[in-house]
């Protein structure tokens, strides 16, 4: 079944994100027509709404698999006056706004992996992808794109990341209102984005590391250089992720350039 664009619209009116709520029934991925509509002056808490993508994105270059009628595929315009190393912590806010939005259907499962993955178990149900456009006086605009599994059945899963993906309803047992999920979605990310904006990054990353699962884990870190391996030592006041080597020294690795690996 296809969004009711109308409802939707008139339960978003007002609300700081998704107030402005464009719904389309197939796009090639949601955060390049934001990005076009950011481009093209739209404002800040725009959200585009797709039911499936023919080019759906993760981070390098990966896919996103986006079939139509059970998931949310929705990218948010953002034009916060931040520094432009400090865009990252918006992949962070987005992560905790789901995983709340996540724990009110499957309370105490879900967990945020570094940077940008929520996971059920060992199995991700979420991920974000935060693309930023620079100006000349600093960032033009942030676009976040969440692609969250709802009612996606195992066996439709892609043979590749059939053992690592899951869906609420999977997870639940039951099937979900997409509908209802987009509008939680939604009112929870614009109440952590007027805390970030009042109060600054530390909220939102007290709350990420209460909601992430990674205390205690070793890590094996891949940059565009090379390999590390550590213990995860939480997060830094900006977002980057800290690991500790054997002595206890700390790297700050940022979201741009390292991918945890298993194991
Ligand atoms: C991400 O990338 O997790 C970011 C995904 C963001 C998708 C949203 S949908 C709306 C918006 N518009 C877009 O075009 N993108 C955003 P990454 O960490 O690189 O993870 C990608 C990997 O997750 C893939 O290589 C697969 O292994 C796996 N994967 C692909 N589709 C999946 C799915 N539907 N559920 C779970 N895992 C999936």
């Amino acid at each position: 079944m296809l969004f009711d664009a109308g409802a939707l619209q008139s339960r978003l009116a007002g609300c700081r994100i998704g107030g402005r709520l464009h719904c389309a029934e197939t796009v090639d991925s949601t955060n390049r027509v934001a990005m076009e509509r950011a481009r093209a002056g739209a404002p800040e808490g725009t959200v585009v709404l797709a039911d499936s993508q023919t080019a759906g994105r993760g981070r390098l270059q990966r896919s996103w698999q986006s079939p139509p009628g059970c998931n949310l595929y929705l990218s948010v315009v953002l034009r916060p006056a931040i520094p432009p190393h400090d865009a990252p912590q918006m992949t962070l806010l987005a992560g905790v706004a789901a995983a709340e939005t996540i724990a009110a259907v499957l309370p105490g499962r879900v967990r945020i992996k570094w940077p940008n993955d929520l996971l059920v178990g060992d199995r991700k149900v979420c991920g974000i992808l935060t693309e930023t456009r620079m100006a000349a006086g600093g960032i033009d605009f942030v676009i976040v794109g969440i692609g969250l599994n709802i009612n996606m059945r195992r066996a439709e899963f892609a043979a590749a990341h059939r053992e690592t993906a899951t869906s609420l309803c999977e997870e639940a047992g039951r099937e979900l209102s997409r509908g209802e999920l987009l509008v939680s979605l939604c009112e929870r990310f614009g109440q952590w984005y007027d805390r970030y904006l009042r109060y600054g990054f530390s909220p939102v990353r007290e709350r990420w590391l209460s909601r992430c699962g990674m205390a205690g884990e070793r890590l094996r870190i891949r940059f565009g250089d090379g390999e590390q391996e550590g213990a995860f030592a939480g997060i830094d006041h900006d977002g980057a992720l800290l690991i500790a080597d054997e002595q206890g020294a700390l790297r700050r690795v940022t979201a741009g350039d390292a991918t945890i690996m298993k194991g």
